[in-house]
């Protein structure tokens, strides 16, 4: 429609200008500027979350929780999704790429839209699984680029007692003892070998989280100072 009226403007003014075209943000006028992003990986409870606001405050880096993104669009009446995310969060099962993709590339889309220079992201929670991968790298393979994977190593005694007495006020539904044991199952399962398999790539900084929140950004900060 709005070529058909340029074409006729064209004629109307006797020269030729160009049409406009309509490609996805990432590939449009950000496509100098491409996102740059870390992914941050650990078991539940690690402390992504915790250690993503300070890496916000301290670097300027953009936060996207995959969880927080997939628990927002369950909240969203007029979502088609809302049953099978709340399905896969609660059993602690990892909801199809197709949906968490679509999530992160508008919120990445958005924030460079709204500051073209804002393109260091914190991909939190995310890629869990092969699909999550394969999905990851089939639709931004060349669009974005991972610098490295953060990952926050917390044994599992630690990590299940953190979401217990989280779940005392988090309202969250998966923060229970029978959904937290299919969570870290799910992590050994299908995310360990995400991060093995980043670590054999040499992409992986490892962190000891289960130390003092304070302890662990010291050794955040380390990281982010050489990595920049
Ligand atoms: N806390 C944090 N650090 C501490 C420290 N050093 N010492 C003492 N306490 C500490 O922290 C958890 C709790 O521990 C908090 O109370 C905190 O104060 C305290 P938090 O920072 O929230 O840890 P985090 O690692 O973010 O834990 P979270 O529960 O968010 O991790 P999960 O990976 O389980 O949850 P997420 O939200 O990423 O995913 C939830 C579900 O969504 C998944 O199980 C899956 O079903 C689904 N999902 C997908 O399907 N696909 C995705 O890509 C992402 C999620
Ligand atoms: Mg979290």
């Amino acid at each position: 429609m709005r070529s058909r009226y340029c074409r006729q403007l064209q004629r109307a003014l006797g020269f030729r200008f160009p049409l406009p075209t309509r490609r996805p943000l990432l590939f449009g006028p950000h496509r100098l500027m491409k996102p740059l992003v870390v992914f941050v990986l650990g078991g539940p409870g690690a402390g992504k979350g915790t250690q993503c606001t300070r890496i916000v405050e301290k670097y300027g880096y953009t936060h996207l929780s995959a969880g927080e993104l997939l628990r927002d669009e369950r909240r969203n009446p007029d979502s088609q999704y809302g049953e099978l995310i709340e399905k896969c969060i609660r059993e602690g099962k990892i909801v199809p790429v197709e949906i968490t993709i679509s999530l992160l590339k508008r919120e990445m889309d958005q924030a460079m839209t709204a500051n073209v220079q804002k393109n260091k992201f914190l991909i939190d929670g995310f890629p869990r699984n092969q699909d999550n991968l394969q999905g990851w790298n089939k639709t931004m393979d060349g669009k974005a680029d991972v610098s490295f994977v953060l990952f926050f190593d917390c044994n599992n005694e630690i990590c299940t007692e953190r979401c217990l007495e989280r779940g005392k006020s988090s309202g969250r539904t998966d923060d229970n003892r029978e959904s937290l044991e299919k969570r870290i199952q799910t992590y050994l399962e299908s995310t360990k070998p995400i991060i093995d398999l980043y670590e054999e790539m040499g992409k992986v900084r490892k962190i000891d989280a289960s130390k003092s929140v304070d302890e662990v950004f010291d050794a955040v900060v380390k990281i982010f100072d050489k990595e920049g």
